[in-house]
């Protein structure tokens, strides 16, 4: 069976580097009918809008399964699990807890705790109580005031059992895929309302901080932000400004606010009614000390300069070679992200919270040889190092996923899992690229 290899001297092969796998509340979890309706259930009803028009109805069954899931993160060895919590499963609309939906993830962080499994709790990836959108979602400022309220309760019930939360997963595909270009839940469209989705979800974060520091002083607090690094078709200077703008536009647009109090200058290229208001006093609650940086990661994209009056810069296709969802294999561009990043601001120590591919992965005589899922790995990994020896802070990886799941718009037609599921049995089955996991863990120093 093939294994991921790293350098001897690598730092991801000392016991001291954290490795996890991680997963998400509505791409797993199902039980819908024991919470309230999410933006997301509310999304997959409408036609046309999930590739193989699935549904978060049922997932993995992992609600019911969690204990079995639990079992399989301990057979992989890693030292933590990230998850999201489920606003939806644990709010009621009247703004008190759902203890049911309480008492599930008490039970999942005392399993996780039994097995010496460090919990990464995500506060919000992506299912918005469809309540709230009825009143505007994340175009509304008051939602982040909702948000606040729920971290408060949220994390006071749940003690001290996490280690480390996140207030958001990839805030850019909530804004941007979800208000701006509407590929995601809730469907919306316009530059101004995804400028404002950002804005009032990037507030949410400042305030969700605040909220964390006080009610569960115990933990790690940080961001999940997912990059795309951008790079110039050609070194012309129209080219190589384009870049320059899809990066602020795409990356640093959270990044920035988050670490330095302020949007970056492509905000000036905006006609001033497509920017979000912000009020006084915005930027500085934004901007809070991190416990932690939580940097996706799975592709790059290429840029040259606009070819139509009003774009910034005009985005090309994905180069190959491309995973099964289409997205560019190019490990450089990790390496080059981490370094720059650490090049040009004061960063917390980071965790890379999310990294893994799709493949078109075969079952085989009971088997899944996945090995160009190995081969990312291993390449990534191996980026990650090299970035970390050029003196990057890296403290942990998580693999993008556990297991496979409800890729939203593509529904399950996408597998990213190291385990695989049959979605019609709920059977689990570890692919050759859990055995390497597992292997590459089970051999630190
Ligand atoms: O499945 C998603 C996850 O929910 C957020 N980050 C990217 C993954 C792959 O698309």
């Amino acid at each position: 069976m093939k294994t991921i290899n790293l350098p001897e001297d690598s730092a991801l092969r000392n016991r001291s580097f954290l490795f996890g796998t991680a997963t998400s509340s509505f791409q797993i979890e199902g039980a819908a009918d024991s919470r309230l309706q999410s933006i997301w259930d509310t999304f997959c009803e409408q036609e046309g809008k999930i590739a193989d028009s699935s549904n978060g109805l049922t997932a993995c069954e992992h609600v019911a399964r969690f204990k079995e899931d639990v079992d399989l993160l301990e057979e992989l060895g890693v030292d933590a699990y990230r998850f999201s919590i489920s606003w939806p499963r644990v709010m009621q609309q009247n703004g008190e807890l759902n203890p049911q939906g309480v008492k599930f993830y008490i039970d999942l962080l005392d399993e996780l705790a039994r097995r010496g499994i460090k919990a990464f709790a995500t506060l919000y990836h992506w299912d918005l109580p469809q309540y709230l959108e009825d009143n505007g979602g994340w175009l509304n400022r008051d939602t982040a005031y909702a948000y606040q309220h729920y971290v408060a309760c949220i994390a006071g019930a749940l003690g001290p059992r996490v280690h480390a939360y996140a207030t958001f997963n990839e805030p850019f595909c909530s804004a941007y895929l979800g208000y701006e270009i509407g590929v995601h839940a809730p469907g919306k469209t316009g530059r101004k309302q995804g400028r404002t989705a950002a804005h009032h979800i990037l507030l949410a974060h400042g305030l969700g901080m605040q909220t964390l520091r006080e009610h569960a002083p115990h933990a790690q607090h940080g961001i999940v932000l997912n990059f795309t690094p951008c790079y110039p078709v050609s070194e012309s200077p129209a080219d190589r400004l384009a870049s320059l703008y899809a990066d602020e536009y795409i990356n640093q647009w959270y990044m920035q606010p988050v670490m330095e109090g302020k949007y970056p200058h492509v905000i000036e290229k905006l006609v001033p009614e497509e920017r979000p208001d912000i009020h006084p006093g915005d930027m500085e609650t934004i901007c809070q000390p991190l416990d932690f940086l939580g940097v996706n990661f799975y592709t790059r994209l290429t840029y040259s300069a606009p070819q139509e009056e009003g774009e910034l810069f005009s985005e090309h296709e994905h180069l190959p070679p491309k995973t099964a969802i289409g997205w560019e294999i190019y490990p450089q561009a990790f390496y080059d992200l981490l370094t720059s990043l650490h090049a040009r601001y004061n960063l917390p120590p980071i965790y890379i919270t999310e990294n893994g591919a799709a493949m078109p992965d075969k079952l085989e005589n009971g088997e899944i040889a996945d090995n160009d899922r190995i081969d990312y790995y291993e390449a990534h990994l191996l980026a990650l190092s090299k970035a970390i020896d050029a003196g990057v802070n890296v403290s942990g990886y998580f693999a993008w996923s556990l297991m496979d799941n409800f890729e939203w718009a593509e529904g399950y037609e996408m597998r990213f899992g190291l385990i695989y599921v049959d979605f019609e049995t709920q059977e689990r089955l570890f692919k050759h690229s859990a055995y390497a996991y597992k292997s590459l863990l089970s051999q630190r120093k």
